[in-house]
């Protein structure tokens, strides 16, 4: 059987960095399950729904990559697709404190999983789903930082 990483994240929305991470992770692992976090206390620019869209679109040409979302604790939803793995993307020190008490949380509830961290590529270093947004909402181009069909859906919620 092949080896199944799980990529998950809010991915609110989808940004070049997050597509860097997952096709790294697509060329080393046999299937690649991207999973959107359905988190009801934040309050998201794009809705679930539109998240998964987004980031089927921009991975159609990775065949071994899926987009899913779900709820609750991701070691569970890990477990229910049986993976064995979970990739997460550093970017900077500030990333490794928090990614740390995760993976160890993670590994606490589930010794089998293992967490793999792969470090961002330097351009993509300073990019977050936050601060295209920010960028978004006044104005400034996001034509480097996220995939087309992103910036298009960013234009339509801000200018509606
Ligand atoms: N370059 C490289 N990687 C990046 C970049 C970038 N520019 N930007 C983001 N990433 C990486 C992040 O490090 C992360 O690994 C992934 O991409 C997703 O990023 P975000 O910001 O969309 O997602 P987060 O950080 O909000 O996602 C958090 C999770 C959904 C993974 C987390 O909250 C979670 O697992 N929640 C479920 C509840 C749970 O199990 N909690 C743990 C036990 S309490």
């Amino acid at each position: 059987m092949g080896k199944t990483a799980v990529c998950p994240g809010s991915f609110d929305p989808v940004t070049l960095g997050h597509l860097d991470i997952i096709g790294r992770g697509a060329s080393v692992f046999d299937r690649v399950i991207v999973a959107v976090l359905n988190n009801r206390s934040k309050q998201p620019l794009f809705s679930v729904e539109e998240r998964v869209a987004l980031i089927r679109e921009t991975t159609a040409h990775l065949p071994n990559v899926e987009v899913d979302s779900f709820d609750g604790l991701l070691i569970d939803y890990v477990k229910q697709k049986k993976a064995n793995a979970i990739i997460k993307g550093l970017r900077a020190v500030s990333d490794f404190e928090y990614e740390l008490q995760m993976a160890s949380i993670n590994r606490k509830l589930d010794e089998d999983v293992e967490t793999f961290f792969m470090m961002t590529n330097n351009h993509y270093s300073y990019l977050s789903s936050s601060i295209v947004k920010e960028l978004a909402k006044y104005d400034a181009s996001v034509s480097d930082l996220v995939p087309a069909s992103v910036e298009q859906a960013l234009l339509r919620k801000f200018r509606s």
